[in-house]
């Protein structure tokens, strides 16, 4: 039996910035596409969204500008909802989580918690800045690794080496806000018993997937915090950013953006029941236990909603209220990636939706997209590959087809829908596979299969080229006119159930169809039966998708290779050249390499000197393989003093650069010069 609602949620994004095609790929176009084609199906259904604005993420931008938290997340709130509308979102709500029915609902569901004794309160130490009188959040301290030395570690984990550690043993640790020594202080946070809850999230997890098939990348993540099993999870933070603890003694403490943020869809949900004036509406989703709840979202953000949000919603349940729903499938996309490279705001390496959107068509860019989503493994946008997809399939295969049939009909039929009286088995061979279509796509949109449901809705636009060119009617309206009708009766019915099915991908593009057969949309399942009837008036054809020129993208491509201006870092103080030429910078060749055991950062290397012959150990194992070092020359900070890198001694340090996604470049010379030349 078919489940009478639906619920929708796409991830909340933070608003701190605007969101670029990535985002789209990977929870956005999925939700969209399944949000639409189960409303032609005529379910029940709401599609929430609304922004995320709290946690560090908000707060690291606002320190940045020097400006509120409120200024930053009003702007992008609503640059986001603009871009989300451009593109085609068809949100029931787009919410955001600074208002005041969030913060009611978040401390609604902390203090059912905290009532019923859930709630753990335990002590710790950490890093408190006293010139801004705050507790800084592990992103907001840097320190050296206690364990190898990496200078730029954070307070709790080094990113060198993987060490986790307490605050307690970083050494030289300074606050990222004010640069200064952060003392230790203690605090108490109140803890979430999310191991309680592993074997009933396991069950959760393996009932859902039985009945519903949840995807293999979801699954393989769920596994992984299982194995390494659940641990109580602090649900607040010192931070003065947040919806408040709603305790007393608990001044400056917010709850955990996460154990918040999801509650945002309910909260949205609740707002979307007030502007409705329906005050019951969202418990009909929500608490209803014939909701299918579907959470669409990317790969970052699995565990939160598989493990902690469902766990919350199960404590919740446990209580005598109502009760919530949880996720029946989370359908968690992977990334996608920019011309080969990760999107990067600051190398400037990609594009905002709202600067596409000025230059293309939503249409162009949804279908793009939806015919490449990262459902399985990563893939990547190329400008090159959108001309493609544009120019030779919606230009040269749907719209072609559209218009070569509608331009016919208006020079032999006077535009009207001509009789289909005589069918040979060509033709009743086409209506049978035409029928086939919406079912075929419809299964595999059910099954969030939308990539394959995509191409399937290309090749009805395919099958209808060949099947105008196999009739040839140009050549049938010279000597069997009736044959002729026939075929443009059934290309035209074609285009009625093309313009249905691609509806929920590139619904512009199906609403001008609709428009030229002067006709409108009905429920999926009716689609493939349309009869459009004869002498039916249909309206004059329009170019559906104008080519796109080499040069517009080659522009487009051009300007990735511009490199953003970048923020001035904060230099050390000035030194004389006295102080520089303390300072031996030697060339010398690589000789040896090899890994050092149980590190995947750290190379042992033997350079040659040309006076003598030195180890030294370096952090770019992940960048390099040992075997490429081998033979380059490089520079070496020779007069450095002897240290100690997990045991090894490391006579030197060999200068690189660290590029902004974290791996080296190192400063090489060509092999004509000496070993042991000094480099001033
Ligand atoms: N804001 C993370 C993100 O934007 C987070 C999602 C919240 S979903 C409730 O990727
Ligand atoms: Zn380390």
């Amino acid at each position: 039996m078919l489940q009478d609602k639906i619920l929708v949620t796409a991830a909340l994004p933070y608003a701190n910035g605007p969101i670029h095609l990535g985002h789209l790929s990977g929870a956005y176009l999925p939700a969209d596409i399944y949000t639409r084609y189960q409303r032609l199906k005529g379910r029940d259904i709401i599609f929430i969204c609304g922004s995320d604005e709290h946690g560090v993420p908000i707060t690291i931008s606002a320190d940045k500008e020097k400006v509120n938290p409120n200024v930053i997340i009003d702007r992008y709130h609503e640059i986001n909802k603009k871009a989300f509308k451009q593109f085609g979102m068809s949100f029931d709500i787009y919410s955001r989580t600074s208002i005041p029915i969030h913060h009611e609902t978040a401390k609604e569901f902390f203090l059912e918690f905290y009532n019923r004794g859930l709630l753990s309160e335990k002590k710790t130490l950490q890093f408190f800045d006293e010139k801004v009188k705050m507790f800084l959040p592990d992103r907001y301290v840097e320190g050296t690794c206690p364990k190898c030395g990496y200078e730029e570690a954070r307070s709790d984990e080094c990113e060198n080496c993987g060490a986790p550690y307490e605050p307690s043993e970083l050494k030289n640790p300074k606050s990222k806000i004010t640069g200064q020594t952060p003392v230790l202080k203690e605090t108490s946070h109140w803890y979430f018993p999310l191991g309680n809850y592993q074997r009933r999230l396991e069950e959760y997890v393996s009932e859902m997937n039985e009945k519903f098939g949840w995807k293999e990348n979801v699954l393989n993540q769920c596994r992984s915090w299982f194995k390494d099993g659940l641990k109580d999870r602090a649900y607040t933070r010192d931070l003065d950013w947040g919806v408040a603890v709603p305790l007393p003694d608990a001044k400056g403490k917010v709850l955990y953006v996460w154990f918040e943020a999801v509650l945002g869809y309910i909260s949205a949900t609740k707002e979307l029941s007030k502007q409705r004036g329906d005050e019951n509406l969202w418990k009909d989703y929500w608490q209803d236990e014939h909701t299918k709840y579907v959470a669409f979202i990317g790969k970052d953000n699995i565990v939160f909603h598989t493990i902690i949000f469902p766990a919350m919603l199960m404590a919740w349940n446990d209580g005598k209220n109502d009760k919530y729903v949880l996720p029946q499938n989370v359908p968690a996309n992977e990334f996608l990636n920019f011309e080969g490279k990760k999107f990067s705001k600051s190398r400037n390496w990609g594009i905002d939706v709202i600067d596409f959107l000025e230059q293309f068509p939503a249409d162009s860019l949804r279908y793009t997209l939806a015919a490449n989503l990262p459902e399985n493994r990563d893939t990547d946008f190329y400008w090159k590959e959108f001309q493609m997809r544009h120019n030779s399939e919606l230009a040269d295969i749907l719209g072609n087809f559209v218009n070569r049939t509608l331009t016919f009909v208006h020079k032999h039929f006077d535009g009207k829908v001509p009789a289909r009286s005589k069918v040979e088995t060509i033709d009743t061979e086409m209506l049978e596979l035409l029928k086939s279509f919406p079912f075929k796509i419809s299964e595999l949109f059910e099954k969030y299969k939308l990539r394959d449901g995509v191409s399937e809705m290309m090749n009805l636009a395919r099958a209808g080229n060949k099947y105008f060119n196999d009739s040839e009617p140009w050549k049938t309206i010279k000597n069997d006119k009736e044959k002729c009708a026939a075929t443009i009766n059934i290309c035209l019915n074609m285009i009625y159930t093309l313009a249905e099915v691609i509806s929920p991908v590139i619904p512009n593009a199906s609403e001008k169809i609709f428009k030229m057969l002067n006709s409108g949309i009905v429920k999926w399942d009716d689609c493939a039966n349309a009869d459009l009837p004869e002498g039916h008036q249909l309206n004059n054809a329009e170019i559906l998708f104008a080519k796109i020129e080499d040069p517009v993208i080659e522009q487009q491509i051009a300007k990735l290779n511009v490199s953003a201006p970048v923020q001035k870092p904060e230099l050390q103080p000035q030194i004389s050249i006295d102080d520089f030429m303390k300072i031996e910078l030697r060339t010398a060749r690589i000789i040896e390499a090899e890994r050092v055991k149980k590190s995947d950062k750290l190379i042992k290397l033997k350079v040659d000197l040309g006076f003598e012959q030195r180890q030294v150990i370096a952090g770019i194992g992940k960048s390099f393989e040992p075997e490429e070092l081998i033979n380059k020359k490089v520079v070496v900070a020779a007069n450095l003093k002897p240290a100690k890198l997990m045991g090894l001694e490391s006579q030197g340090m060999i200068l690189a650069v660290e590029k902004e996604d974290g791996s080296f470049s190192l400063l090489t010379f060509d092999e004509k010069v000496n070993n042991g030349t000094r480099a001033k």
